[in-house]
């Protein structure tokens, strides 16, 4: 059993639509431990570094507008595989073709308010966590409730 961490964003969408608590909801009854928590507006040289990889794309400067427009909810989650348990709560990018169920299928339409944003890969949790926790330290703690979660 390969535990992870993953690095989730509830998007300013999210926030200001009042659905924190619908999207943390699912995650953690899904069985994912928050180890980290944080809500704060996200600086554009810190959004231009988390979304590196798209600079010079076309919807880039509208996703670093949306993504420091507002206050966002930033979340560590552990769990056993929690990089994709998290991807497949979160459903496809584009929420028109997420399946319902997932939290994009059901509480989004369009991509650039997608809602959510999870690590797509344990490396990129790694860096992530780093960028939005810094050398933060982490809780370890241990749940009661996991004996009847992990086997
Ligand atoms: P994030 O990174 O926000 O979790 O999204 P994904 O991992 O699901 O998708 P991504 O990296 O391909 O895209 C990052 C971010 O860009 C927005 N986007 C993407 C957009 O506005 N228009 C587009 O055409 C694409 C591909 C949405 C998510």
């Amino acid at each position: 059993m390969a535990v992870e961490r993953t690095l989730v964003i509830l998007k300013p969408d999210a926030v200001q639509r009042g659905l924190s608590g619908e999207i943390i909801r699912r995650l953690e009854n899904r069985g994912l431990k928050i180890i980290g928590l944080d809500m704060r507006t996200i600086d554009r040289e810190v959004a231009a570094r988390h979304y590196g990889e798209h600079e010079g794309k076309p919807f880039y400067a509208g996703l670093i507008d949306y993504i420091t427009s507002g206050p966002v909810v930033l979340m560590v989650l552990e769990g056993p595989n929690a990089v994709s348990v998290t991807r497949s709560t979160m459903g496809k990018t584009n929420p028109v073709d997420a399946a319902p169920g997932t939290i994009r299928g059901d509480l989004g339409l369009m991509t650039g308010r997608n809602l959510i944003h999870g690590s797509d890969a344990p490396e990129s949790a790694e860096r992530e966590v780093a960028l939005f926790f810094g050398d933060r330290s982490l809780p370890t703690w241990q749940r009661d409730s996991d004996r009847w979660v992990l086997e």
